[in-house]
């Protein structure tokens, strides 16, 4: 196996959008000290993707990939990065090392996704997009098995019990890595 050169662990949160993927990141960067890479706002600071126009929707539609990866590189090799984004493929798989996968039961995210102001054909998409596991499929095929974790956010309490675990798991990774 190469040696890995970062001193902290790059960790993709990825999820369909709605399930908690900000407010587990940002809670994951407090208490770790490792830095939240929210693409959303890579995008629109690099002007690189296409926004919606709805102003009720911060998520960013289309990307373009190569341009993104220019742009975060950098910090990916360095590492200690939090990425937050609803795509996970696109990351190369050496430059990973954990990809959690935030999970919600559709009648909890209907009404997030509703609160956030989404017309009906959105809001169906995103549901669809749940149920039928997009992002944990994408999760499993373009990473190792090992890497990938699924995690519920649908209560107060699952994002700390969630941080908690990835907390275990960076110090656990700085440990077996010399760091
Ligand atoms: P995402 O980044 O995946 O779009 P978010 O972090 O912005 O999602 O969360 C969407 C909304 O849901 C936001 O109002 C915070 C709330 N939320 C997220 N996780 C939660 C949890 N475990 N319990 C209660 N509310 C939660």
């Amino acid at each position: 196996m190469p040696e890995i050169l970062r001193t902290d662990p790059n960790i993709i949160i990825t999820g369909t959008p709605g399930v908690g993927k900000t407010t587990t990141a940002q809670e994951l960067a407090l208490r770790t000290g490792l830095h939240h890479l929210d693409i959303n706002e890579v995008v629109k600071k690099h002007n690189i993707g296409e926004t919606s126009s709805d102003p009720d929707d911060p998520n960013v539609k289309i990307v373009d990939e190569d341009r993104l990866l220019d742009c975060i590189e950098n910090d990916l090799e360095e590492g200690g990065q939090i990425i937050d984004w609803h795509a996970c493929d696109l990351f190369p798989p050496s430059l990973i090392d954990l990809v959690c996968v935030i999970r919600c039961d559709n009648k909890v995210l209907y009404d997030r996704l509703k609160k956030r102001g989404y017309g009906e054909k959105k809001l169906q998409e995103n549901l669809d997009c749940e149920i039928m596991e997009v992002l944990v499929q994408e999760a499993r095929e373009a990473y190792d098995e090992g890497m990938v974790v699924e995690l519920r956010s649908e209560k107060t309490g699952d994002v700390d019990a969630n941080v908690d675990r990835i907390e275990e798991w960076v110090q656990n990774w700085k440990k077996d890595h010399g760091k």
